[in-house]
């Protein structure tokens, strides 16, 4: 029984931890990386709007950073190397937005956007001291039709370390 019980709570905790429904929008693999001596942190995760119209992320909040930003990597053509920007907002399509009135009947979907390493990410703006010590904390992700949820995110590979690549900031 005891282990019943145990695996009930671990799997609760795992998906407590790892997705969360907020209204139409599924939230999942919420982790963030502050790497000690980083003056910048990330924070990644997917976003899926199960709902026919399209909703945007337009700001995020957390505790452990001065301020969130959201960016991109833009290629530069003359180099092949990749910098990242401030977008200020990221569309979360709909399962409608990519069909028309007609083709909607076959090809409605859901369109998850992905925050990740070397693409889209939330930028933890100057990390306050604990961030790196934390493994967990909290984000305030607001979109523009859903409104404001706030998220655990986790942290991820402390152990590996490894300066990266979020001190190139324009
Ligand atoms: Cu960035």
């Amino acid at each position: 029984m005891k282990n019943i019980i145990f695996a009930f709570v671990l799997i609760f905790t795992t998906v407590y931890a790892d997705a969360k429904i907020h209204g139409t929008l599924e939230l999942s693999g919420m982790t963030f990386r502050a790497l000690k001596g980083a003056k910048n942190g990330s924070a990644y995760l997917t976003i899926t709007q199960t709902a026919d119209d399209s909703d945007k992320l337009i700001g995020a909040n957390c505790a452990f950073a001065d301020h969130v930003e959201i960016h991109d990597h833009i290629a530069i053509p003359a180099t092949k190397a990749k910098r990242m920007v401030e977008i200020g907002s990221l569309v979360i399509p709909g399962t409608h937005s990519n069909c028309s009135f007609l083709t909607c009947w076959f090809e409605a979907k859901p369109h998850p956007v992905s925050l990740k390493k070397g693409g889209k990410h939330l930028m933890l703006m100057t990390l306050k001291p604990d961030a790196t010590m934390v493994d967990t904390m909290e984000i305030e992700l607001i979109f523009e039709k859903a409104g404001k949820v706030t998220v655990i995110f986790r942290a991820e590979n402390k152990e590996k370390g490894g300066s990266c690549c979020h001190e190139d900031h324009k």
